[in-house]
């Protein structure tokens, strides 16, 4: 409690429904506030602070919105001698009122900035200003706290510039702030706008823009070492059996639904791989309550880690192989890729219409290379192991790093005021063009390892996150630039 009062405190509050705990979400970055359609989802003041190595760097207060606040000043008009003694009066209000239903929302929204904390009052820009809010405004001018404004648009209409003009009679600073849409350095910038608020705020918020900045450079590398770890763990998998005694060798038939069976474990481990890893970027960027558009549960769908159209979306060309990596090996990768090509076409097609639903595998028997292979006979025993993997194709480790980057940009781009289900849209793979030679490279020799059952050893295995650090570098910058087009 202590830490709380030495760092700087700032209350959230407006009337109902205009994005006040939308704002606090966002800025505190929990995605765990109740933000909802209906006005009045906020009943009670509640704090949120924001801690970066267990240090709190500053504490937003989310707010009810006024309920009545003609009624209240009236009543601080009646009660007041002289503007000197208005924060009294707004003190004396909440003590007198504090438990009269009919004030409770204000006495809640007042406690905060009774005991201190700087005001952000938030507007929503795209409703018409009326004069109803000026006894909002002046309520919060009484109380003698420093104050900024926030525009927040939530519809698509636009009345900024009147609640500009309006809110800066009674506000030292006015900001536009899209709470759920603004990019991580506009809330920087608001930052550095609260620190303006109160001289001896300015430092402490001036450490918590550099806090925040190192912590998403952090969760960055982080980011790309968990990516790194999913690759290595999906482009090794192996799925095996022990083949008991009396199965070992077993006859062309039972072959074969041998090698259906552990193709589709070799098919469900990948994608639970893959969904760990989202999963794990979501934590780190403390996303804790996405729900998704993708049908996780119906594999047999487009955005499914093996359908065609995943595959046209993530893969790479012909000519970004042959120059990615120099190595003898990862020419010889691509001779393998080019030589199955034409046959696996036909075998994958073969496969879609064989497992039925959307029919559109093309590439998982290719990926994972090879039919069965069977052990020897286990000395001593009756024995045998049968296994399918790891994958031969290069092109699978490119998709597994095409859709975990754009994964993870969507995530760390995401605000936590957002409440829409994430959605991944198609994009195209020119973002690995922004890739340099040398990482280029590193991506491709340790696909290559990877590809043959091998581990990577600690120095490879820091090129390989060194280069995908580079990756999620270059796709953020494509896609800033592709947006902007
Ligand atoms: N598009 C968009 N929608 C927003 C934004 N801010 C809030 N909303 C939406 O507006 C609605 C109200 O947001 P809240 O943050 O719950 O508003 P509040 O002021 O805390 O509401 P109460 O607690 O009921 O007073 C929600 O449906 C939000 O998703 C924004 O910046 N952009
Ligand atoms: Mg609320």
């Amino acid at each position: 409690m202590t830490e709380v009062s030495t760092s700087p405190m700032f209350a959230v509050v407006g009337h109902p429904n205009r994005g006040k705990s939308s704002v606090v979400a966002t800025l505190s970055q929990n995605d765990r506030i109740a933000i909802a359609l209906e006005p009045g989802t906020t009943r009670e003041s509640q704090y949120y602070p924001l801690k970066v190595d267990d240090r709190i760097l500053y504490t937003l207060v989310d707010t009810p919105g006024f309920q009545r606040p003609r009624r209240v000043l009236e009543w601080l008009e009646a009660h007041s001698l002289s503007a000197s003694d208005r924060p009294d009066t707004v003190a004396a209000f909440v003590r007198q009122h504090r438990d009269n239903p009919k004030f409770h929302d204000e006495c809640e929204l007042l406690t905060p900035i009774l005991d201190g904390a700087g005001i952000i009052y938030v507007v929503d820009g795209s409703v018409p200003y009326t004069a109803e809010q000026e006894a909002e405004m002046t309520i919060l001018r009484w109380s003698g706290q420093p104050s900024l404004a926030l525009i927040n648009r939530i519809g698509p209409d636009d009345h900024t510039e009147t609640w500009r003009a309006a809110l800066g009679q009674f506000f030292q600073i006015v900001r536009s702030f899209d709470a759920v849409r603004a990019p991580f350095e506009q809330h920087l910038g608001l930052l550095k706008a609260f620190g303006q608020l109160r001289p001896e705020w300015e430092q402490p918020l001036e450490d918590a823009t550099h806090h925040l900045t190192r912590q998403r450079e952090d969760r960055q590398r982080q980011a790309a070492s968990l990516i790194a770890s999913a690759l290595v763990d999906m482009m090794r998998h192996q799925e095996t059996r022990t083949l008991p005694p009396g199965l070992a060798n077993p006859g062309a038939e039972s072959r074969r639904a041998l090698e259906a069976r552990l193709r589709e474990g070799w098919y469900q481990y990948q994608r639970e791989r893959e969904q760990r890893l989202r999963k794990d970027i979501e934590a780190l960027y403390e996303h804790h309550r996405i729900s998704r558009q993708e049908a996780e549960l119906s594999w047999h769908h487009e955005h499914d880690l093996f359908s065609e159209s995943t595959r046209q979306v993530w893969s790479v060309s012909r000519g970004y192989l042959a120059t990615a990596g120099f190595g003898a090996g990862a020419i010889g990768g691509v001779g393998i890729d080019a030589a199955t090509l034409g046959h696996s076409l036909g075998a994958g097609a073969l496969i879609g219409g064989l497992i039925g639903a959307a029919g559109s595998y093309f590439y998982g028997d290719r990926l994972a290379g090879q039919a069965l292979r069977l052990g020897p006979l286990k000395p001593g025993t009756e024995l045998q192991t049968a296994a399918f993997g790891p994958a031969q194709d290069l092109q699978f480790g490119y998709i597994v790093l095409g859709r975990a980057v754009d994964h993870w940009w969507h995530i760390s781009e995401r605000n936590h005021a957002g409440r829409d289900p994430l959605e991944l849209p198609p994009t195209e793979n020119h973002w690995l063009e922004q890739l340099a030679q040398p990482q280029r490279n590193a991506i491709q020799v340790a696909l290559n390892q990877l590809r043959r059952g091998r581990d990577l050893n600690q120095k490879e295995r820091q090129h390989l996150e060194a280069a995908i650090g580079s990756a999620l570098e270059g796709f953020r910058n494509w896609r800033l630039k592709s947006v902007r087009v």
